[in-house]
């Protein structure tokens, strides 16, 4: 074999041994390719109150989830349980977090019995014919769409009446994180997801309770709350701590009743209408989140400023926020707890 020979392999084989190093540090390196989520299996967290905390998004770009729709008692304010219809066994459902940019895939299975239901993602730019159309009972439902724009958005159900099937509890959050990220660093997040409730009066203070649909058409609920159960936060408060930065996904499900969201003791140092970096307004007190739309609010709770201690999350339409539309946030460790709560 000649010396030029020799070199020519030699360097083949440098050239091969190198590309199999790339191929497997690339594998290595590389994020998954599909998440799958299946709802059913993996339910939201209700006691002591509905996990508000939301993980961080998945690095994979194809995202599937599988949403069962059960008919399940809930309970929406203290002691008072109700007939909930519901994705995934809780309302609110469960939160979903994708990218920009994302393959997000559906499968949505009826599970509940006598009932058709549907699906409509407003993260969605999807015609209705297919992705939202009502499925029986014991049927399936598979659909996939890319989220092209970031923020909070509602999900809910489309079967008419969609007054009733919303008022019931179907609905939930959708996350679309902004393709580069949120702009800034925050230390934590957490899902609100305002709602009214209109359970029929009853004597029994024991019996399960059901929808009154003179009462959802006339817009004038029992209850109004955060994730599902009214007042739910003040006894078990959002912890987080001093010198925090905290952002929170607002979506107001209604269905009928704008949410004024306020937190007492803070100012806003960004709100995203609708949850789109696109639209960052700076300093606010307060700032509407219509039904069926989202915002994101992020402030900080800066040392020896608004500090240790407890701050109110509210609807500031104070009917709503005595329905039970208010929360509390506790921040540190304070000393003093604040009476009443
Ligand atoms: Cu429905």
């Amino acid at each position: 074999m000649s010396i030029k020979a020799k070199f020519e392999l030699t360097t083949a084989t440098l050239l091969a041994l190198a590309g199999v190093f790339f191929l497997t540090t690339a594998a290595v390196r590389r994020p998954p390719a599909l998440e799958r989520v299946d709802f059913g299996a993996r339910r939201t967290a209700t006691a002591p109150a509905w996990d508000a905390r939301v993980a961080p998004v998945a690095d994979a770009a194809i995202k599937e989830f599988r949403i069962p729709i059960t008919h399940d008692t809930v309970e929406i304010a203290n002691g008072v349980r109700y007939v909930g219809w519901t994705f995934g066994g809780t309302v609110p459902g469960p939160v979903i977090r994708v990218r920009e940019g994302d393959l997000v895939r559906i499968r949505l299975v009826n599970e509940a019995k006598g009932m058709p239901h549907s699906i409509d993602f407003h993260a969605a730019r999807l015609p209705m014919d297919h992705a939202m159309k009502s499925i029986a009972p014991g049927d399936s439902l598979s659909f996939e769409f890319t989220a092209t724009t970031p923020g909070a958005f509602m999900v809910h159900c489309g079967t008419a009446p969609l007054l009733m099937h919303i008022a019931q509890g179907m609905y939930l959050a959708i996350i679309v994180d902004p393709k580069d990220g949120w702009p800034g660093h925050v230390d934590k997040e957490f899902v609100l997801v305002q709602s009214e409730f209109y359970p029929r009066p009853s004597a029994a203070d024991t019996s399960v309770r059901e929808g009154d649909w003179d009462a959802m058409l006339a817009g004038t609920p029992t209850y109004v709350t955060f994730n599902g159960r009214a007042d739910q936060y003040r006894a078990a408060p959002l912890q987080v701590d001093e010198g925090d930065k905290v952002r929170f996904f607002v979506v107001n499900a209604g269905p009928s009743r704008d949410s004024d969201f306020h937190i007492v003791g803070a100012i806003f140092d960004t709100v995203y209408p609708d949850g789109d970096p696109d639209h960052a307004l700076h300093g606010l007190q307060t700032q509407m989140v219509p039904v069926g739309g989202g915002a994101v609010f992020e402030t900080t709770f800066a040392r020896g400023r608004s500090g240790e201690g407890h701050y109110a999350f509210v609807t500031h339409s104070f009917a709503d926020a005595t329905r039970g539309a208010v929360g509390v946030i506790e921040v540190g460790h304070p000393r003093l707890m604040a009476a009443g709560h």
